[in-house]
């Protein structure tokens, strides 16, 4: 329904945009530049259109007996601070997922919150920029669901994951694993926040309790060990203001596939 009415809404506004290049011609008759400028503006519209249409498509799923027999550890395997220890000594019972910054209700979240709320679940395949994949099963609460209970702010614009683990060893804190998406990945309808893998919890290694998946982009966006989630305008400040940690090390930030 919100898909259809944005494709209307896209129709409409490259009509629109075509009707007022048409008007500007007559408006302002045979000069040259002024053609050119039009012409340009009406590509970088369908430009934009195409590229929102495909980022709203939905990534390929899968059956049950595609799921694949062994699915990689990769990156981290294990938090190893002594707050990760804890929580995974209860079961994760402590745990709880903070969303806040540009947010009308900043809220934290139980396991068994998150688990109450309505799950998605989809088979798709993981694409590691390292050159292996793997289809997994994945279950979780749609990402676009927790945004719209806890209210963006009208400057929100990406959606920061702070996670639990430090792939390298820093004093500043700058090797903590983060990543971020914009809001149209956010609202995407296989945006999951993942805390079971093939019918259950998430292991360990596959990033307990709670892991993001963005199935249109690559493996390094699919954060594991999430512990928060913040809200921003801009991920310019943060850390080395690539966005993520692999893109703060010149992977790029918008890793579709
Ligand atoms: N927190 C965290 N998330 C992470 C990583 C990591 O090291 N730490 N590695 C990324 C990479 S490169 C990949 S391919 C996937 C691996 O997920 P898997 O271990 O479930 O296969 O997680 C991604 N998310
Ligand atoms: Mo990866």
């Amino acid at each position: 329904m919100t898909r259809l009415t944005r494709r209307q809404f896209l129709v409409g506004s490259s009509l629109g945009a075509s009707a007022l290049a048409l008007g500007g011609c007559d408006l302002l008759g045979s000069n040259d530049q002024t053609q050119t400028i039009l012409g340009s503006a009406e590509t970088l519209t369908m430009t934009v259109q195409r590229l929102l249409q495909s980022r709203g498509a939905l990534a390929r799923e899968f059956a049950e007996a595609n799921v694949s027999p062994t699915f990689r550890v990769n990156g981290t395997s294990a938090p190893d601070s002594e707050e990760y220890a804890r929580l995974r000594e209860d079961g994760f019972q402590s745990w709880r997922l903070t969303i806040d910054g540009l947010v009308e209700r900043p809220q934290q979240f139980s396991l068994l919150d998150l688990k109450a709320l309505p799950a998605r679940t989809q088979i798709t395949r993981h694409d590691c920029v390292e050159g292996w994949s793997a289809i997994g099963k994945w279950t979780g609460v749609p990402l676009g669901s927790l945004l719209k209970s806890v209210g963006l702010k009208s400057s929100a614009r990406y959606a920061v994951f702070h996670c639990a683990d430090e792939l390298e060893k820093t004093l500043d804190g700058s090797g903590r694993y983060y990543e971020s998406i914009d809001l149209i990945d956010a609202f995407h309808p296989q945006t999951i926040l993942a805390y079971a893998m093939n019918g259950q919890d998430l292991s360990i290694g596959h990033g307990a309790p709670l892991r993001l998946r963005v199935e249109r982009q690559l493996g390094y966006k699919q954060a594991k060990y999430l512990m928060r989630i913040e809200i921003v305008e801009s991920f310019a400040q943060l850390w080395g203001g690539g966005g993520g940690y692999w893109e703060d090390r010149g992977y790029e930030w918008y890793a579709g596939i």
